[in-house]
């Protein structure tokens, strides 16, 4: 630190300098992000709320009932009427929470100590960071030959020590959507906690369902689904950090409970003390500011763009790991290596992100790529084919 006050408009110079090293969404480069910018007006009202602290509720009554009402608002997007739970930091921290619900509640009702949780293959690392913190043993599920969580390997995973399954409604890599109403039918009838990860595709599935897309259910109008997470700042256009997890019954944070006694509420379920309250404020305006049909505007286009992607891509002679559910395209050159095809996609200012399962390049149709920077993008795919 320096000794003395250092003036504010050197003080901006210098940060202004080093965040010209960061890429701009706008540039419409950033191919591989489920990030992408935040809505105006969101950002807006986050500001509003930034001195607000949701780990001691009773200081902040009208931000904690923000909180309330858009846990509420979310739950009617995923058939639930009386939903519980908490915007958190993203979908790593929601995930954390599930699967702490999921463990605490079989230690307490089922006696187990030593537990494992079943997760695809196709699952994002942060399970890996959950069980890893929570002491619990990881038991992979296979997938079947479309990349989904593979229903029979779910079955033969489980054992007396299975704390809870997950499956994923928008897979990291793919955007794919696992066959959820199965796994949770096996989950209910062997009393098992199911936790579905829609951190991406919470904001998108729902809409696209309603307006006649062929897409699987997903969500708690499944009698085993028991938690889903779903995050405001993917496909919900709130600032970061915002995510969201959802519980079916109080009991899941119950069980999560710890002392908090000289706080204005007596136990905390949250991993985080203090908390912003302005992630909660910005998703809930932005929630109602766009409604169904501003979201439903976004994923329309941003499908119609990944459908264009895709058949263009086709006709160039790529290859196509899998038709798109969402708004995630994965593709190869016929003989080139993808991290090959990367490079040269990187020297000429692309931002791409490669694929592990299987390796393949792998484009996010956020809202900061239009339709020109796919004609762009199409234009350089065909020079290097
Ligand atoms: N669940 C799923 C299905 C996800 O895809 C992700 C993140 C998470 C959970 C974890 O969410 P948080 O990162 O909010 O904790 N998926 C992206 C990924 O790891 C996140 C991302 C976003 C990556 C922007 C890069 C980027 O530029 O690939």
């Amino acid at each position: 630190m320096d000794d003395k006050p250092v003036d504010k408009k050197i003080i901006l110079e210098e940060l202004e300098e080093l965040h010209k090293l960061d890429y701009d969404y706008a540039d419409g480069r950033i191919l591989g992000s489920m990030c992408t910018e935040a809505h105006p007006f969101a950002k807006e009202v986050y500001c509003k709320f930034l001195d607000t602290n949701l780990g001691d509720p009773g200081l902040f009554r009208g931000t904690k009932t923000i909180e309330k009402k858009v846990i509420e608002s979310i739950g009617k997007m995923l058939s639930l009427d009386n939903a519980y739970g908490n915007i958190v930091t993203g979908g790593t921290e929601a995930n954390l929470m599930a699967i702490r619900a999921a463990r605490n509640h079989a230690r307490k009702y089922k006696g187990i100590t030593d537990g494992e949780i079943i997760i695809p293959d196709s699952a994002h690392f942060s399970f890996k960071k959950a069980a890893d913190m929570l002491n619990l043993k990881i038991v992979e599920a296979k997938l079947d030959d479309n990349y989904k969580i593979d229903v029979e390997s779910v079955k033969r995973a489980i054992s007396s020590k299975t704390v809870a399954i997950v499956a994923i409604a928008g897979t990291t890599e793919l955007g794919l959507i696992d066959p959820i109403e199965e796994i949770s039918k096996i989950a209910f009838e062997n009393n098992i906690y199911f936790h579905v990860d829609a951190a991406f595709g919470g904001f998108s599935i729902p809409f696209l369902r309603e307006s006649g897309y062929d897409l699987p259910v997903f969500d708690f109008s499944l009698e085993g689904v028991c938690s889903i997470t779903v995050d405001p700042h993917k496909m919900g256009l709130a600032p970061i950090p915002a995510g969201g997890i959802i519980f079916r019954r109080e009991e899941y944070l119950d069980v999560m409970a710890v002392d908090s006694p000289y706080l204005t509420v007596k136990t905390q379920s949250t991993i985080v003390g203090t908390r912003l309250g302005a992630s909660s404020a910005a998703t809930y305006a932005i929630m109602k500011y766009f409604g169904k049909e501003g979201y439903f505007k976004l994923i329309k286009r941003l499908m119609d763009d990944t459908m264009f992607f895709y058949e263009n891509l086709k006709k160039l002679g790529y290859e196509i790991v899998c038709e798109p559910e969402l708004n995630i395209v994965a593709f190869n050159h016929p003989d080139m290596d993808a991290n090959v095809l990367a490079e040269k996609l990187e020297n000429l200012g692309w931002k791409v992100s490669v694929a592990k399962c299987p390796v393949a390049i792998r484009v996010v149709l956020m809202n900061h790529i239009k339709r020109n920077h796919l004609e762009e993008l199409l234009k350089d795919l065909k020079d290097i084919f």
